[in-house]
């Protein structure tokens, strides 16, 4: 017999930092989870869901999920984009989460089984300059970490993507309005290498190096970088243009073989297509949650293995536990991965979103609950209500605005 799916509850809370979950139950009493963060703009997606979406699958079956994606994207007309984007992934991973408890078996194997036996992923190391940012490099190797995320502080410039004074790195900042930062790219430009080469000669060849320049410089400028890293044999340079100029891209590809990946803030398969059809990325980063959930991951990643590239999500503490576990089920199932970003979770987090996933010696494992293996502790979740917050912004010395 046809369950169907009775209420769909957003949820939104503030454990540490905000997250937005969707719950959806079902006749039957199977409940089913998604992550529906947007960070800075939560209520916006959680109106997107109560308003718009939930109202649309009482008394819908759940076990139709290809076809409820269809519905929601098609059925909007307005479509694309991170709120809508973010809203359908959620209803896609709660509807996979379902389906998985229906049939007591973890999504991974509801996707065709394991093909590695555990999911690499990379960490964040970061430090104001070289000697700290060295001291966090040891400290993330001594817990068995092979690919490291390095970020260090620029002279000159006071605040810095990727850093903090405090160990527990958040970017989105608590009030009404973002802080506002400055960045000039010929200091950031003359300094990586330096940093890069002082990392690559304590940690030797074997170890996995990436760094994110957050979307700031120009076609020419990136160019310039890539090349100037190269003998540093990152394993990837993350977003070293915007994402809407895609053409950038080739400039840089054909100035150095650094690896490239980018894609975060992309939201569907049309966002990535150009970049990955003319082979102008190695890694493609849309996360579960932003890219339309698990159903419509899997379709970019089949693109991509078609091209050659591999996947790459996004995994910041923005992406909550719900849609890191569906991550990390597509990675079990996935072969074209490269390597999944993990940026951890305070305790109150865990605790919130008691999880079957787990991290240790440098990889993921999805666990074998049944479903997406997350619960939620919506009491806990409670105790913490939304405050508004905002990543920062960024100025160059001019006072003119830049992509932060
Ligand atoms: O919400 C924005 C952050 O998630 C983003 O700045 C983090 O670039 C990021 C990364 O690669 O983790
Ligand atoms: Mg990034």
């Amino acid at each position: 017999m046809t369950d169907r799916i009775v209420s769909a509850e957003v949820l939104v809370g503030s454990p540490t930092r905000n997250y937005v979950t969707l719950r959806i139950t079902t006749a039957d009493g199977i409940v089913g989870l998604g992550d529906a963060t947007v960070n800075g703009r939560e209520l916006s997606v959680a109106s997107y869901l109560r308003d718009h979406i939930a109202p649309l699958l009482i008394d819908t079956d759940p076990s139709r999920i290809e076809d409820t994606w269809q519905y929601l994207y098609r059925g909007a007309y307005w479509r694309r984009g991170p709120i809508t984007m973010a809203a359908i992934g959620a209803v896609d991973m709660a509807l996979w989460d379902i389906l998985g408890k229906r049939a007591g078996l973890p999504v991974y194997q509801l996707l065709g089984g394991r093909v590695r036996d555990a999911v690499p992923y990379y960490s964040h190391a970061f430090g104001w300059d070289i000697p700290a940012l060295l001291e966090s490099v040891a400290e993330h190797r001594e817990r068995g970490e092979t690919y490291i995320r390095v970020q260090s502080g620029v002279p000159g410039l006071d605040k810095v993507y990727g850093v903090s004074k405090d160990p527990n790195y958040e970017p989105a900042g608590r009030g009404a309005r973002p802080s506002e930062e400055h960045f000039e790219p010929g200091l950031y430009m003359r300094n990586l290498p330096k940093v890069l080469g002082a990392v690559r000669d304590m940690v030797g060849p074997d170890i996995h190096l990436l760094h994110d320049a957050h979307h700031r410089l120009t076609p020419t400028q990136a160019a310039r970088l890539a090349k100037s890293v190269e003998e540093f044999d990152l394993f990837w340079l993350e977003d070293v243009t915007p994402a809407e100029d895609q053409e950038a891209l080739r400039l840089v590809r054909n100035a150095s073989v650094t690896p490239l990946a980018i894609g975060e803030v992309f939201n569907t398969i049309w966002d990535c297509q150009y970049l990955i059809e003319n082979r102008l990325i190695d890694y493609i980063r849309t996360a579960i949650v932003h890219a339309g959930g698990i159903s419509h991951s899997r379709k970019i990643y089949a693109l991509a293995e078609a091209h050659g590239v591999k996947a790459g999500p996004h995994g910041p503490s923005d992406v909550s536990p719900i849609a890191l576990a569906a991550s990390i089920h597509l990675a079990a199932s996935t072969h074209n991965w490269g390597v999944q970003e993990y940026m951890g979770y305070s305790e109150l987090v865990h605790e919130v979103f008691p999880h079957a996933w787990s991290a240790s010696d440098g990889t993921l494992q999805p666990g074998d609950a049944p479903g997406l293996g997350v619960e939620l502790n919506e009491e806990l979740l409670l105790q913490h209500p939304y405050e508004p917050a905002y990543l920062p912004t960024a100025r160059r010395f001019d006072g003119s605005v830049l992509d932060w």
